[in-house]
């Protein structure tokens, strides 16, 4: 672990710059590497303990460095990993966070043409039964008594097999926001099989996800299934070989509500591209929400006894309501829609969580960017609300010693999606605002995920000179390739511990050193779509805002 910590990646020319030093206050000497001679001298801030990591850092700030170039850092006896001034490196990075999401595909054959080294065969082709108490022993001698259900296609929720639909609601969420506001970030390929169609691949991508989610509606009621998987998690095997049963796990009120959202939410930007597959959308939707009104009480799902795959468990369904009347009234304009969104709004005091429990940010966004005539005093009472938390984001990270918005507390199970989601507020904030207040600390979130963390690594494989190498994916563990499927962000540090590897090599240590680049800590270093999908927004927004 080195002691100078920066965006392994590197930076736009008129970025922010700052690099984070653990060593004695020194000078900082940067080096034009193809031309081997010095381009910058500098001198580091103070002193100051991080109290997230537990060390005295010091910062320096390179901003006054543009040119492009490669470049090394050298702070007393410390080299830097090689970084790069390039306004390319926003594209590169968004481009390998989307492309994952095609390495997730299930269903399909991923060729060598679009997946190179990481190509496997078509997975999960197997019959899908609806859960039974005696599903096992039925599937074996009795199928026809079980209601089987094509399921195929989707994305992999992780680096486990199965496809969950809280877990898709928010990837598609992020993916379809990121597209609606910084349309231009996607306007080229990123080698798919869709890339020769008409039509951006991020709608082509997502449409693999969507087309999954339909098959998740109960068609005698318009309710939503939770999950499809099988009954354990499976060793660390290839998708292909993964050919136990496969169960579609019953429905719940919050699956349908966060269905009845983003199935809105699609409705509303694919209109453009395709009109009937939009209306298909807005169909689904509307048909799972009057499921929802129908059933005003909670149906919540909890894994059933002998039952081992992920449960995403959620006590809550207000939240979902009300982001699937908000996603509802922002596409149709349908007064109920907005009368059901002021009935949940009072009964929602969070307003801000962009998680895969806890949706209620999503509702908030929809609303403050509706194209709906609004309720004055709500809005302008929401929008105060939303720029004063980024605001508080924004002061908290003036006491962290990398300058970024975790608060010690948030080091949980995937903490680098706290992190991006964090961002995803702050951006929002300052479409509101217009205020440039909230660039440096953007930028200092998106650095601490490529590399300026008091791990000195960077949480996206593939991306830095110190990257993630064993991400819990199975595929990247089960392969015979070295370098692990590029683009996949980490859960990063994780203060509870969670898996007995993280026990075994965290003990004792900082909420921001919990982390392991260990293939068995699942709770540290796993990967899913909806921990890279708010990177791929902010990594968009980068695009447009550098
Ligand atoms: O929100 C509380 C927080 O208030 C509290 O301070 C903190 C203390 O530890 O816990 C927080 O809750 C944690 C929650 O994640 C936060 O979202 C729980 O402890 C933690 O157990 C929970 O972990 C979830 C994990 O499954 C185990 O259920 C992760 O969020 C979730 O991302 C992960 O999802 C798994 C799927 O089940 C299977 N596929 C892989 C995927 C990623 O690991
Ligand atoms: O691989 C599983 C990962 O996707 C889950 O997030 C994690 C926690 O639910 O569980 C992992 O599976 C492990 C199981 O829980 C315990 N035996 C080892 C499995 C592989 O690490
Ligand atoms: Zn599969």
């Amino acid at each position: 672990m080195g002691a100078i910590r920066l965006n392994q990646m590197g930076y736009t020319r008129r970025s922010h710059k700052q690099v984070v030093y653990t060593g004695e206050v020194s000078k900082i000497l940067i080096f034009d590497v193809e031309k081997d001679q010095i381009v910058y001298e500098g001198t580091l801030g103070e002193q100051k303990f991080d109290e997230a990591s537990g060390e005295n850092v010091c910062i320096g700030d390179f901003s006054s460095l543009t040119q492009p170039g490669h470049y090394c850092m050298k702070i007393g006896q410390d080299t830097s990993p090689v970084f790069a001034i390039s306004d390319q490196l926003p594209k590169v990075c968004t481009d390998a966070l989307l492309k994952t999401f095609y390495y997730q595909r299930c269903g399909v054959e991923l060729t060598e043409q679009y997946a190179g080294s990481w190509h496997h065969g078509a997975c999960h082709k197997q019959a899908s039964y609806v859960y039974h108490p005696e599903a096992e022993t039925l599937i074996k001698n009795n199928p026809e008594s079980l209601e089987q259900i094509n399921t195929e296609g989707g994305w992999h929720d992780a680096g486990d097999y199965g496809r969950y639909t809280v877990a898709a609601a928010k990837a598609i969420a992020d993916l379809l926001l990121a597209y609606e506001q910084y349309k231009s970030s996607f306007a080229h390929s990123i080698d798919i099989p869709e890339s020769s169609l008409e039509g951006d691949d991020l709608l082509h991508e997502v449409k693999v996800e969507i087309d999954f989610l339909f098959k998740m509606q109960r068609k005698s009621d318009g309710s939503v299934y939770t999950k499809v998987a099988t009954r354990f998690f499976p060793g660390m095997i290839m998708p292909e070989e993964d050919t136990e049963p496969l169960l579609i796990f019953d429905i719940s009120s919050p699956a349908t509500g966060c269905f009845a959202a983003v199935m809105a939410m699609a409705a509303r930007v694919y209109t453009r591209f395709d009109s009937a597959y939009a209306n298909q959308c807005l169909k689904a939707s509307e048909r799972a929400y009057t499921w929802l009104k129908q059933h005003p009480l909670p149906m919540l799902f909890h894994n059933p006894p002998n039952i081992n795959s992920g449960e995403y468990g959620d006590e809550l369904d207000l939240d979902e309501r009300y982001w699937a009347a908000a996603e509802l009234y922002r596409t149709t304009g349908d007064e109920n829609y907005h009368k059901d969104f002021l009935c949940y709004y009072p009964l929602n005091e969070d307003k801000f969580t962009l998680g895969w429990a806890n949706v209620s940010g999503y509702g908030s966004i929809a609303y403050l960017l509706t194209e709906q005539p609004v309720c004055s005093e709500i809005y302008n009472e929401l929008k105060k609300a939303w720029i004063s938390h980024g605001n508080e984001l924004v002061q908290r990270s003036k006491s962290d010693g990398y300058g970024i918005t975790l608060a010690l507390d948030d080091y949980i199970w995937g903490s680098t999606m706290v992190l991006l989601n964090q961002c995803m507020h702050l951006i929002i904030a300052k479409q509101l605002t217009k205020d440039h207040a909230y660039d440096i600390v953007i930028q200092n979130n998106w650095d601490y995920l490529f590399g300026m963390n008091p791990m000195d690594i960077s949480y996206v494989t593939g991306l830095g000179e110190r990257a993630v190498m064993n991400p819990h994916h199975r595929p990247s563990a089960a392969d015979d390739v070295e370098m692990p499927v590029p683009g996949l962000v980490s859960g990063g540090p994780c203060a509870g511990l969670k898996d007995e590897t993280a026990k075994e090599y965290c003990q004792g240590q900082p909420p921001a050193k919990c982390f392991i680049d260990h293939v068995e800590s699942y709770s540290t270093n796993e990967i899913t779509i909806y921990w890279n999908s708010p990177a791929v927004y902010v990594g968009a927004y980068l695009q447009n805002n550098h």
